[in-house]
C-alpha cells in the first residue's frame, strides 16, 4: 500500500478513537498541602502561570488531542471551579457532540457524598452510559503538563488492554508515600500496583527510580462499568482507583502501563504536581525564568482558559520620577505598576502596585493591591489581598508569624485575605 494511503488510514483510525472516547476529569480534590490557598477553592481551581487555573491543563490537553466530550467531576469547594468552567469552557456545541459538562457530586439517589475517585465515577455512570463511548479516559485535574492523549489511546488499543495507566519515572524518595507505583514486564504489562507505599520498588537496573502513576487511566467502557458495579457493592472498598480498583485487577486482567515521555526529546516529560505551597511557588518561578521547561508560547499546543477583556499592563513613573519596572518577570493584563521595582515576580490579572515598593521572587494572584513602601520577597499573595502601606513580607520570619502569615519549610510566605482580616467574596 502506498505510504500516503497508509498514513490516511491511520489518521482516520485515530480520529475514530478520539471520537469514541469520553474524558472524565477528577476535579474534586482538596489539595490540603496547599493550606489556605485551597480554603475556598478546589485544587484544580488553583491559579497557575499568570492566566490559568490548574484544570486548564488537562482540559486543554483533551481539546488539543481531539477529545471533545468531557465531564468534570466536582466535589470539594466547587464554586470557584464551576465559575471558571462556565465562563471559560462552556462554548462547545452539544449539537456537534462537543461539550464540557460539570458533574456535581450525588447525581444518584445516594445518601453518600462521593467517597473515593471510583465512587465519583460510579455516581455518574448513567451519564457516561448515555454517551455510549468505547473508551473512558479518566484524568486527574491536579497537574500541570502538556500531553497528547492520542498515542496513549493507540497503545491501549494495540496492546489489547482492558485498562492502561499513564506513568512517569520518578526518583524513589519523591514517590514514597505520594504516588501509586507499579512493576511491569518487558511488554509494559503491570504485574503489581501499590498505592503510595513507603518503599517503592525500583525499576530493574535503575535503583534510584520507580514507575509512578500520573493518575490518568484509560478503560474499555464495558469493563469499567462491570468493575464499578462490583466495587460499588463491596462494603470493604474505599472506592478508590489507586487503593482498590487497580491492585484488584492486575492479576486477572490486561492492565498496561503507558510511560509518558516528551515527544520531541523522548526524555522525561514536564509534569508537575503543584501539591504543596513550595511546589506551587517553585513551579511558577520556573515558568517565568528565562528558559522554562514548560513552553506556553508554542502555538501548536495552545493552553485554553477563561480570560476577561482587560487593558494591557502598564508601567508608570511615580510623582517623584521613580520608574515603575519589572525584570525577569511576567505581568498579566490589567496590571499597573507605578514607581515600584519588581524582579522575578509573576503578576496575575488586575494587580495594582503603588509606589516605592520592591518585590522579588513573588507570585501575586489576581486583583491584589499593594500600597506604598512595601518590601516583599519569596511570597505568594492570594487573590484580592490588599497589602497596607509599609508592609514587610519575607524578610523577618518572626514578624511574618506575628502578622499571621504562613511560612513554609523552604521559607516561602503565604498571605491570604483571611490572614489580613479582609472579607472574602469577589475582590
Ligand atoms: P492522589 O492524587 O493522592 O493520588 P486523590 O486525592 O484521590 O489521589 O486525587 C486524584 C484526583 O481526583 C485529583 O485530581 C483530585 O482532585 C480528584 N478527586 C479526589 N477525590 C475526588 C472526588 N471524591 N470526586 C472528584 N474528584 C476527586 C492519585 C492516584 C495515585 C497517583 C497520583 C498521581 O491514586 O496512584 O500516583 O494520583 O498524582
Ligand atoms: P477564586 O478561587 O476564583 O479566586 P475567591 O477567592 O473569590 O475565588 O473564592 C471563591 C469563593 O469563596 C468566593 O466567591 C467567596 O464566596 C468565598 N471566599 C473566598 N475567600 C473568602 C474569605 N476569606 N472569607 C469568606 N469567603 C471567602
Amino acid at each position: 500500500m502506498p505510504e500516503q494511503q497508509e498514513r490516511h488510514i491511520v489518521y482516520r483510525y485515530v480520529s475514530h478513537l478520539v471520537k469514541d472516547t469520553f474524558a472524565l476529569v477528577l476535579a474534586g480534590g482538596r489539595g490540603s498541602r496547599l493550606h489556605e490557598l485551597t480554603e475556598w477553592r478546589a485544587k484544580p481551581a488553583v491559579y497557575f502561570g499568570g492566566k490559568y487555573r490548574i484544570i486548564d491543563f488537562p482540559l486543554s490537553n483533551c481539546v488539543n488531542s481531539g477529545i471533545r466530550r468531557i465531564g468534570v467531576l466536582t466535589q470539594y469547594k466547587s464554586h470557584s471551579l464551576i465559575r471558571h468552567l462556565v465562563r471559560g469552557w462552556s462554548h462547545f456545541k452539544k449539537e456537534l457532540g462537543e461539550f464540557v459538562e460539570i458533574l456535581p457530586a450525588s447525581q444518584r439517589f445516594s445518601e453518600e457524598w462521593y467517597q473515593g475517585t471510583a465512587d465519583a465515577v460510579y455516581q455518574n455512570l448513567d451519564i457516561i452510559r448515555a454517551e455510549k463511548p468505547k473508551y473512558v479516559l479518566i484524568l486527574s485535574g491536579d497537574h500541570v503538563y502538556k500531553m497528547d492523549y492520542r498515542p496513549m489511546l493507540l497503545e491501549h488499543v494495540a496492546t489489547g488492554a482492558d485498562m492502561t495507566v499513564s506513568c512517569l519515572e520518578v526518583p524513589i524518595e519523591e514517590a514514597a508515600g505520594t504516588f501509586g507505583v507499579m512493576t511491569v514486564d518487558e511488554e509494559s504489562r503491570i504485574l503489581r500496583f501499590d498505592e503510595k507505599p513507603e518503599h517503592p520498588s525500583p525499576i530493574p537496573g535503575q535503583p534510584e527510580t520507580t514507575l509512578a502513576s500520573m493518575g490518568n487511566y484509560i478503560f474499555n467502557t464495558d469493563f469499567l462499568f462491570d468493575l464499578l458495579e462490583k466495587d460499588g457493592k463491596d462494603p470493604d472498598s474505599e472506592h478508590d482507583f489507586g487503593k482498590n480498583i487497580i491492585p484488584s485487577i492486575v492479576d486477572s486482567h490486561k492492565v498496561f502501563a503507558y510511560p509518558f515521555r516528551d515527544p520531541e526529546t523522548n526524555k522525561l516529560a514536564y509534569w508537575r504536581d503543584v501539591g504543596s505551597l513550595d511546589a506551587f511557588w517553585e513551579a511558577n518561578m520556573e515558568l517565568i525564568s528565562p528558559k522554562p521547561e514548560l513552553n506556553l508560547y508554542n502555538p501548536d499546543w495552545p493552553m485554553w482558559t477563561y480570560q476577561a477583556q482587560l487593558p494591557p499592563a502598564k508601567f508608570v513613573f511615580d510623582d517623584d520620577g521613580r520608574r515603575g519596572m519589572a525584570v525577569d518577570s511576567t505581568i498579566s493584563g490589567g496590571c499597573i505598576i507605578s514607581g515600584s521595582h519588581l524582579k522575578k515576580t509573576l503578576l496575575f490579572s488586575n494587580v495594582r502596585i503603588h509606589s516605592y515598593s520592591t518585590i522579588e521572587e513573588t507570585v501575586i494572584l489576581p486583583e491584589v493591591v499593594i500600597h506604598r513602601n512595601c518590601k516583599i520577597r519569596k511570597a505568594i499573595i492570594d487573590r484580592g489581598c490588599v497589602i497596607p502601606a509599609g508592609t514587610v513580607i519575607g524578610y523577618d520570619p518572626e514578624q511574618d508569624k506575628a502578622n499571621g502569615f504562613r511560612i513554609t519549610d523552604k521559607g516561602i510566605v503565604l498571605v491570604t485575605r483571611g490572614m489580613l482580616g479582609q472579607p472574602g467574596g469577589y475582590a
